[in-house]
């Protein structure tokens, strides 16, 4: 028996095999559960299609989620096909790339208001769409970063997103709370996915964690699959509304300890 055993679990940001929605989805059915999957766009089907059939997975579906139709439509198909729902993992983010470089006061309007749609807006949405057939005792998942709470250079105006959707992982937490289903995010260590890699100054930033963080180690797709295996079952029974933080320990850190890598690896 896995830990997921019986659950019917969706995962919302599987784009290809470095992303963080792959590492949950394998160890999600490495566990035992019945796997869905969805993405963003056709351009992504070629990609997305081999690594479903790996887990097989029975449910693929396209959705945009910045199209309320879509979100509509996905969650119709998957209530036809599972009936119930114990698991959605919400693993999306977006912002223009000029929103993720300069001055932050250079945001425009309607660039804040996409990676605010995008990036947070979606994750209310599919809860919404969702929630008259999830199951008692299932979970919502949604991803994070730090620089929600400290300033990432750069990161500018996902910071600001990633803000309101800890935010809104605890209202939402609050809300599904009496229908027994509990709601957090993983708060992951930078990780060299498709988003991320779009990123200047992503490598140096990549490097310098490695000195900085206790563990001294990066973080793995691995490693968010394995702790949203936690979150997601119920060995997380009592655990809602919480910022899960899987980064190494680099959050815990105030200043920064020169030559503590250097001595560790002596
Ligand atoms: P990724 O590029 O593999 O995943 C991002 C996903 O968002 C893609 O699958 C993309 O198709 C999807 N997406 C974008 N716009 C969409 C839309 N309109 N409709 C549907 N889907 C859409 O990169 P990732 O790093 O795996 O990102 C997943 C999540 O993890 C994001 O929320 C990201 O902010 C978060 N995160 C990433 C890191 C990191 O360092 N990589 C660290 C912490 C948190
Ligand atoms: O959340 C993210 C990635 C967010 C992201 C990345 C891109 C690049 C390509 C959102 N939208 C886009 N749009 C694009 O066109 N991360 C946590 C990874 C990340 O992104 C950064 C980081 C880190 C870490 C951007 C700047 C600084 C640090």
């Amino acid at each position: 028996m896995g830990l997921l055993t019986g659950k019917n679990a969706i995962i919302f940001g599987l784009a290809n095999d470095k992303s963080i929605a792959w590492g949950i989805t394998q160890a999600f059915a490495r566990e035992g559960a019945r796997i869905g999957i969805s993405y963003a766009g056709e351009a992504l089907e070629k990609r997305v299609r081999p690594l479903a059939a790996q887990v097989g997975a029975d449910f693929v579906e396209q959705c945009d989620v910045a199209s309320d139709e879509q979100i509509a439509a996905v969650a119709e198909k998957a209530r036809a096909h599972f009936g119930e729902v114990d698991i959605l993992v919400h693993s999306i983010g977006f912002a223009n790339k000029d929103e993720l470089q300069g001055y932050f006061y250079n945001t425009s309007r309607a660039g804040f208001h996409l990676a605010m749609d995008i990036s947070v807006y979606s994750f209310v949405a599919l809860a919404k769409a969702f929630q008259p057939f999830l199951r008692k005792g299932g979970a919502l998942l949604t991803l994070t970063y730090y620089g929600s709470v400290k300033v990432a250079p750069n990161y500018n105006m996902m910071g600001v997103a990633k803000a309101a959707l800890e935010a809104s992982t605890r209202y939402l937490a609050r809300d599904f709370g009496p229908q027994g289903v509990r709601v957090n995010a993983i708060s992951a260590g930078p990780i060299r996915t498709l988003a991320a890699m779009g990123v200047s100054g992503f490598r140096d930033m990549h490097k310098s964690f490695l000195e900085i963080a206790p563990l001294h180690e990066h973080v793995t797709i691995e490693d968010v699959g394995n702790a949203a295996v936690y979150l997601c079952s119920d060995w997380a029974a009592k655990v809602t509304g919480e910022i899960h933080y899987v980064d190494s320990g680099y959050n815990i850190m105030g200043t920064p300890e020169p030559g503590a890598f250097k001595e560790k690896q002596e």
